[in-house]
């Protein structure tokens, strides 16, 4: 019976003495991992997580080309009105927030975009042509949209701060993003009438507006981006860039490091 007993905890005593049995140091001996934590501080400046506040200038368009797909221009056979379709042009003032990693730029964005398009004269294509059937629009004084929305860019460093000791850096930078437009102000519409005056002859004759061009009360920014960065002294920083931001733009950003 006792033998019995001494068996049994013999049994329960031998895993616990196995594992308790102190390791063959030589068999279980591995160099050391050499795990060394660089202070975020001592990265390279390149390397390095920076937070940036930027003011942004652009200029928008849409190119003729892409209007030429709906409306007649003053190059139509007989285009009836003395001065051709106006162009689309705008002004974006904006404010971004920017957080950058290595190669790697996450932009926030809101603006004012500034709708500089002139009045005038409207005439959408059909077959057979009528040329007569247009609208004269005239933008009200606070055309334009507030937009906000998200970038993502892959930067590439040509110089990167380091390599001038800190003095100056220099950077592609190439992303996407998305974002929205809520529009504001309105166009004035003025169509043709049922004695057959087209729209820009009321206009002339000072007739009142049919009322308000139907415009969507919101619209997508879609931004494809290419720029070049310089970086002065990881304090400031000035970028050129240009691309899709729904319209067609070209710009500059001027923006201090954080
Ligand atoms: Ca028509
Ligand atoms: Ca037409």
């Amino acid at each position: 019976m006792t033998t019995a007993l001494y068996r049994i905890a013999a049994l329960a005593i031998l895993p616990a003495a196995a594992l308790a049995a102190p390791a063959d140091p030589a068999a279980s001996w591995r160099p050391p991992v050499e795990k060394v934590e660089v202070p975020p501080e001592e990265l390279p400046p390149s390397l390095q997580k920076y937070q940036e506040t930027s003011f942004r200038y652009r200029h928008l368009w849409i190119p003729r080309a892409v209007l030429d797909t709906w409306y007649f221009d003053a190059d139509a056979t007989e285009w009836p009105y003395v001065e051709g379709r106006p162009g689309v042009t705008a002004d974006a003032y904006g404010l971004e927030y920017g957080i950058r990693n290595k190669g790697s730029n996450g932009i926030f964005y809101v603006e004012f975009i500034d709708a500089s398009m002139n009045s005038g004269y409207w005439d959408d294509i059909e077959e057979p042509p009528d040329h007569l059937d247009g609208d004269w629009l005239e933008p009200t004084a606070g055309l334009g949209a507030v937009a906000f929305g998200a970038d993502y860019a892959y930067e590439a460093h040509l110089v990167k701060v380091e390599q001038t000791q800190g003095a100056f850096g220099w950077s592609f930078l190439f992303g996407g993003g998305l974002g929205m437009a809520i529009l504001t102000g309105d166009l004035n519409r003025w169509g043709p009438d049922a004695a057959g005056n087209p729209g820009y002859k009321r206009y002339i004759d000072g007739a009142p507006s049919d009322g308000v061009k139907e415009l969507p009360a919101a619209f997508p920014m879609v931004d494809v981006n290419a720029a070049t960065r310089l970086n002065f002294g990881n304090r400031a920083v000035f970028r050129i860039e240009g691309g899709l931001h729904t319209f067609v733009y070209f710009g500059a950003t001027v923006g201090v490091m954080l």
